[in-house]
């Protein structure tokens, strides 16, 4: 077997075994344990002549780090991923800020980077693209000559064919898609998006400037069984410890989130606030904690949106404390791993409620973490891409303050037998559906794209 190229935004952290960190390099890991592989990926470093790519070994994965210029991350990274791509495929089209230089610029990175890839590439190589700043990387490939087969994850929502139009380059960018052999998707609906835009009367394949690609919905999961264990094992240590210890008999709200406009912090803030204001009868016996470790901190409309959030936690602090409760715990930094799968454990609501999400881990996590004699209630908006999996959650309209209140008020109440079941019913779910699941199922239908293009052996 060939290796697997894994090429993303950034790369693992140096000096974290590959599977130690977050987000994608854990929802890898097993699958790189078992085969050769290269992950290719920004290492971090600007300067005015992109510093050239270093390379390390872990296991058995080769790491490349190539560098980028202040001028390459501007376009490509802050203004056109982060700026027009990512508010646009979450439905924030007032905050979209287009510029053709930034697309200029997010093209011309894509190509540089591919350049960067053959480089390092081997005939037999199977690559694998990972979400919304590489969009062009197959076309660029397919310029330099390169016939491996590419596949394509998109991690955040694709939207309606409606917001995606008023992309100025959304020909472009959905014929740049149409030169991967597979692009998959967190959900159906997600799916279904693209091939609706694209006009295509199979919601499996699109076909885009007389290329045709197959679509495929393949939902992400977590190490369930690692993170059910670090939870369970106390791990948390001192940490879990004083949490429990200064939660004492109050019932324990949960929220984990990057600081990001899409997961809806200002509204489940304000359906705290409501939830307080109509039940006097839990002042003093309920906390929130809120851990939101600061993101893209560069990027104006992050910073705008930290300055209302300071302001909304600390009015209804301000409003409701009393000198011995804080009803809301708001946290800027971040914790380690084992001591938010403790975190949740202790919780009896996990609060998910993002405006729009490709699918949300944390839910997972959530669901995950929980005693199975005495779980906790997941409280998730209709709109994460979880929802789709996630049966036995309270589920939320996001934009509806109130029912965040009532359903904050349903968990809290909620008996023993049902939050049993429900529990029950979604655990199974990210049992089935792991993060090794997810990515074989993807490399699989990669595989299967190439095998029905070989031809017939007489
Ligand atoms: C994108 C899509 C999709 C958070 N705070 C801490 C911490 N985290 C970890 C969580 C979770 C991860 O970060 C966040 O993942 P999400 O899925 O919730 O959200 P995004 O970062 O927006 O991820 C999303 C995902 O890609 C995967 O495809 O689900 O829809 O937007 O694992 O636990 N981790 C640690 N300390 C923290 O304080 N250690």
């Amino acid at each position: 077997m060939g290796r697997l190229v894994v090429i993303s935004n950034r790369i693992p952290v140096a000096g974290a075994r590959v599977g130690s960190t977050g987000g994608l390099a854990v929802a890898l890991a097993d699958v790189l344990a078992r085969r050769e592989a290269l992950w290719i990926g920004w290492s971090g470093v600007l300067a005015d002549v992109p510093e050239p790519p270093t390379r390390r070994r872990t296991r058995r994965t080769d790491i490349v780090g190539f560098g980028l210029t202040p001028e390459m991350h501007a376009g490509f990274y802050s203004g056109f991923a982060n700026g027009t791509l990512w508010p646009l495929f979450h439905y924030r089209l007032g905050l979209v800020d287009y510029r053709r230089d930034d697309y200029q610029k997010y093209l011309a990175t894509n190509s540089y980077i591919a350049e960067v890839v053959r480089q390092n590439l081997r005939p037999d190589d199977t690559i694998w693209v990972h979400d919304f700043h590489l969009i062009p990387l197959a076309r660029a490939l397919r310029a330099l000559g390169i016939p491996n087969p590419v596949g394509f994850f998109l991690h955040i929502p694709f939207p309606a064919a409606e917001v995606f139009r008023a992309l100025p380059v959304h020909r472009d960018l959905a014929e740049a898609l149409s030169h991967f052999d597979l692009v998959g998707f967190q959900t159906d609906s997600c799916r279904r998006q693209f091939a609706d835009y694209a006009g295509s009367g199979d919601p499996h394949a699109a076909e885009i400037g007389g290329r045709r690609v197959t679509l495929g919905t393949f939902p992400i999961g977590i190490d369930t069984q690692r993170f059910s264990a670090y939870a369970a094992d106390g791990d948390g240590g001192i940490e879990s410890a004083r949490l429990a210890e200064s939660t004492g008999t109050r019932a324990l709200a949960i929220g984990v989130d990057r600081l990001d406009y899409s997961k809806g912090l200002p509204n489940r803030i304000a359906g705290y606030g409501e939830f307080l204001a109509r039940n006097p009868d839990w002042h003093g016996k309920v906390q929130y904690l809120q851990i939101t470790p600061i993101s893209r901190g560069e990027v104006a409309n992050y910073r705008s949106m930290r300055r209302e959030l300071d302001g909304m936690a600390g009015r209804l602090n301000g409003k409701y404390a009393e000198f011995d409760w804080t009803p809301l715990r708001y946290l800027n930094r971040g914790y380690p791993r084992k001591s938010l799968a403790a975190f949740y454990r202790q919780a009896h609501v996990g609060l998910v409620t993002p405006l729009r999400d490709g699918m949300n881990l944390v839910a997972k996590e959530f669901v995950a973490a929980q005693r199975a004699d005495d779980p906790g209630v997941l409280v998730l908006s209709e709109f994460a891409g979880a929802a789709s999996e996630l049966a036995g959650a309270l589920k939320v309209n996001p934009y509806d303050v109130d029912a965040i209140a009532d359903a904050i008020g349903k968990a809290l109440a909620m008996p023993l037998d049902e939050r049993a079941s429900r529990w029950k019913a979604d655990f199974g779910c990210i049992s089935a559906n792991t993060a090794t699941a997810w990515a074989e199922s993807f490399l699989s239908a990669l595989a299967a794209t190439q095998a029905a293009r070989e031809p017939i052996a007489a």
